[in-house]
């Protein structure tokens, strides 16, 4: 694929064929009557659907499934693996399999067993699970350990936290400790509050948007429509990201036909900045520094609800514009311009993605956009504040069940009563310490709720070695992955089939990005009890508590009925309440205590906390450190890792990414100069190398991204890095990675 053949928007056709293509095929007629099925979207958190119907938004409007959703649905529509299929391939043969290769096997449709020693994983019966489990759970609490995805129901959620804080373990190590833990800890240092401040209803009102290391157009289809409707309304859309998203600049959304058809799609950045990854601390200082300078900083506002203001504005007014310019690599007057845009904007959302989160200074990065925002009296009044973009569709609602090493004291406090003991809180491993826990040999029991703490971490090799330190591992999940068969444990490695959001028997609860809880009703699965032996994620996670502890404090299979569990909920989870009669109410709601649309906050003193954020000293090691051969053409660059829109996460549904113009994925996106300037050519293949491993023959492909950076895709690109950890939330620094390029 060529330049020429990218296509010049992002959504459109690309994505109408796919919808046309799964809608017309043999499962198309149950695929729409899941699309309709009262639950949310499987896939991100913009949270579409819901008691409402399939397509309907937080705000009630309709048309607002897209063609993720619809992906997602079709790869949980497949037929149960084949009979046999286990016996004829073995775990060496399965480790060949990519990501696309091992989803599309099929369901997993009974429970699996691995055992030490053997070469074939082997079917087993659910009362073997148990039995295992309950030796496996037998334990010290500080040697088991959990890790969780964002896919599982709230009330999953909470019985997985429930049991193993009853088990004496804080080792919740969960996938958002990979993506927005640095949003959560640096909103609730400032706000008190670790999540969006911003309600659907209320972005709906701003009139500019700052989008900060997201890609949108893939990654959260619908929020594009209130990026286009917010243009149309004479606002601004800024984007910040070094790379040029072809969806961010003009997205055809089915939403708006006419335009998508005439035009080609809406138009949506009206400044666009392309700092150097890992730098945006540094734009923000000098986004703060413009607003002081051009006397438009909110001084009666800082006075009346921040604290620390001073020193803040301070910080910004002594720091050089040369300094501020050369980390972040962008112009005075392109800092000014925007700076300009947002200060006298009147009612501005600050939006944010893994651009953002996955630094080594995530949290630096996160509490400088929420100056930004307070400097201009843009946090606390509707149609402004901060809104971190979440990812998987539940991952919020995970977290606010209390899948964290870092509980809340109010939620600790009411789980111990509950549970009649202690709560260890003190340490606990989230997932990168967990990972350097296994492979120091300090985990026995490791249960995983979805997700893939293989493929998902950085340095896939060491991944490997840790988890096969753990005695036992337990993965419940709807279809295999690449963990499955590369993160296998020392002794037993358990593979537990359940059914997914839209087929469970019990009703569940999710909360989107925004706060807003929804009902999932019960539905069926079109596996059979003739062909498969699914249970439920709530039955597994009771069943394996009960055996365990018995009936005290909790009678856990009482819980099975997830009413119950939402009784729990609504009890110890702080703006919950509602969920306890959410079963006669049927309505859903927002969490109270989240949205401010006052400058009253949930701190101590109701006041922003601001703290100076420093503007990081960023370097790339030259190419002697890479230990590459002498006298080959190299060029080291800042490698960024993401997605693209034909992927969920690990989980890769097809191979091309045609907005990018990636052919593949073995692909690396490039600044046409650096290509030319090192003696490359476009379509060549080199070698890529970090400091935990290489990849051969990866072409490269010219496209608009910053001089000095280069993308490639996840989870291929793990093997590369080992990350830098930003310090204070365990977020890899997936988005800074020094490669060199060499061809040999
Ligand atoms: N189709 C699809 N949708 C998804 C997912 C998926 O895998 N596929 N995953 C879901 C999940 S779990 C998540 S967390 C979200 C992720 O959603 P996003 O955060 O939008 O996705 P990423 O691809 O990780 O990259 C985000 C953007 O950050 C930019 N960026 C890189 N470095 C920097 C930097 O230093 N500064 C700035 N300002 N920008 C930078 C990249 O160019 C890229 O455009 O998407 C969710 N939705
Ligand atoms: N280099 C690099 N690495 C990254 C990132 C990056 O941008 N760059 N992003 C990071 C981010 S943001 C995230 S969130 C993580 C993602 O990390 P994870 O959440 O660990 O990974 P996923 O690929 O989303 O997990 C998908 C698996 O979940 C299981 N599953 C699906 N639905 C269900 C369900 O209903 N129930 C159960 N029990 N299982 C289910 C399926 O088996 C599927 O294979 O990766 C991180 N890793
Ligand atoms: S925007 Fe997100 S929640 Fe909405 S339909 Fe698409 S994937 Fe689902
Ligand atoms: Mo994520």
């Amino acid at each position: 694929m060529n330049s020429q053949q990218k296509p010049q928007s992002g959504g459109g056709l690309p994505l109408v064929q796919y919808w046309a293509e799964q809608t017309l095929s043999p499962q198309g007629l149950k695929l729409w009557q899941t699309l309709n099925h009262k639950s949310t979207c499987l896939s991100c958190a913009w949270g579409t659907g819901g008691q409402k119907g399939g397509f309907v938004n937080e705000a009630g409007e309709y048309l607002q499934r897209c063609a993720k959703s619809v992906e997602a649905i079709a790869a949980e529509l497949q037929p149960p693996i084949k009979q046999g299929f286990w016996q004829q391939y073995s775990v060496a043969e399965l480790q060949k399999l990519s990501s696309l290769e091992c989803d599309r096997l099929g369901r997993l449709s009974y429970p699996l067993l691995l055992e030490a020693g053997q070469t074939h994983y082997r079917r087993i019966s659910w009362e073997d699970v148990y039995n295992i489990s309950d030796r496996a759970f037998r334990k010290e609490g500080d040697r088991l350990a959990s890790y969780s995805s964002g896919r599982s129901s709230n009330e999953a959620a909470y019985l997985l936290q429930l049991f193993m804080r009853a088990s004496g373990s804080n080792n919740l190590a969960d996938c958002s400790d990979l993506c927005h833990a640095a949003s959560g800890v640096g909103l609730k240092q400032v706000f008190g509050s670790g999540t969006s401040m911003v309600s659907l209803e209320s972005l709906k009102h701003s009139d500019c948007v700052v989008l900060i290391g997201s890609n949108a157009p893939a990654n959260h289809p619908r929020l594009m429509n209130e990026l286009i409707k917010l243009r149309d309304r004479g606002g601004k859309v800024i984007i910040i990201n070094p790379q040029l998203e072809i969806g961010l600049l003009k997205f055809a959304s089915p939403a708006f036909p006419i335009k998508s058809l005439l035009k080609g799609g809406s138009d949506i950045s009206t400044l666009y900045l392309q700092p150097i990854p890992g730098s945006d601390t540094a734009l923000f200082v000098g986004l703060q520094k413009t607003a002081i300078e051009q006397n438009l900083m909110q001084l009666d506002y800082l006075q009346s609800y921040t604290e620390g203001w001073e020193d803040v504005v301070n910080y910004a007014t002594e720091q050089s514009w040369e300094i501020i310019t050369q980390t972040c690599g962008l112009s005075r007057e392109e800092i000014e311009e925007v700076g300009y845009a947002i200060a006298t904007s009147k009612r501005v959302v600050f939006a944010w993605a893994m651009g953002i989160t996955q630094q080594a200074n995530g949290v630096d990065n996160v509490r400088s956009i929420a100056n930004t925002a307070l400097l201009t009296g843009n946090a606390g009044k509707p149609g402004a504040g901060t809104m971190p973009i979440r990812g998987h569709s539940n991952v919020q609602g995970v977290g606010s069940m209390g899948v964290t090493v870092r509980l809340k004291a109010e939620i600790k406090q009411a789980l111990s009563q509950l549970l009649g003991r202690d709560l260890q809180t003190d340490r606990g491993y989230h997932a990168r310490d967990l990972i350097d826990a296994a492979d120091d040999g300090k985990i026995d029991t490791l249960l995983c709720l979805g997700g893939n703490i293989y493929a998902a971490n950085p340095d896939l090799n060491q991944a490997k070695s840790a988890l096969s330190k753990i005695e036992t591992i337990f993965y419940i999940a709807t279809k295999p992955n690449l963990g499955h068969f590369h993160g296998l444990a020392q002794q037993n490695t358990l593979i537990l089939p359940v059914f997914n959001r839209f087929e469970n028997p019990h009703k569940t609860t999710t909360e989107s990005g925004n706060n807003f809880v929804r009902l999932n009703d019960e539905g069926k699965s079109h596996l059979t009890p003739q062909n498969s032996q699914l249970v439920s994620e709530v039955e597994l996670l009771t069943e394996i508590a009960h055996r365990r502890h018995g009936e005290t404090p909790i009678q856990w299979r009482k819980l099975q009925d997830t009413k119950y569990i939402r009784e729990l909920i609504a009890k110890t989870i702080p703006g919950y309440k509602k969920i306890g009669k959410i079963d006669d109410t049927q309505e859903e709601f927002t969490i109270s205590g989240r949205i401010f649309t006052e400058p009253k906050f949930a701190t101590d003193s109701g006041k922003a906390k601001m703290n100076i954020t420093p503007i990081p000293n960023l370097s790339l090691p030259d190419r002697t450190s890479f230990n590459i051969p002498e006298n080959c053409r190299s060029l080291v660059l800042i490698l960024g890792s993401g997605r693209s829109y034909t992927q969920h996460n690990t989980v890769v549904y097809r191979t091309a990414d045609k907005f990018r113009g990636m052919p593949h994925r073995y692909c690396i996106l490039m600044n046409a100069g650096d290509v030319k300037e090192a003696g490359f050519q476009e379509n060549e293949k080199v070698n890529v190398k970090g400091d935990a491993g290489e990849l051969q023959d990866v072409e490269i492909i010219c496209g608009s991204i910053r001089e000095g950076v280069a993308f490639m895709f996840y989870p291929e690109a793990n093997i590369l890095f080992s990350a830098n950890v930003d310090r204070q939330s365990g977020t890899p620094a997936y988005k800074r990675v020094p490669i060199c390029i060499y061809k040999p």
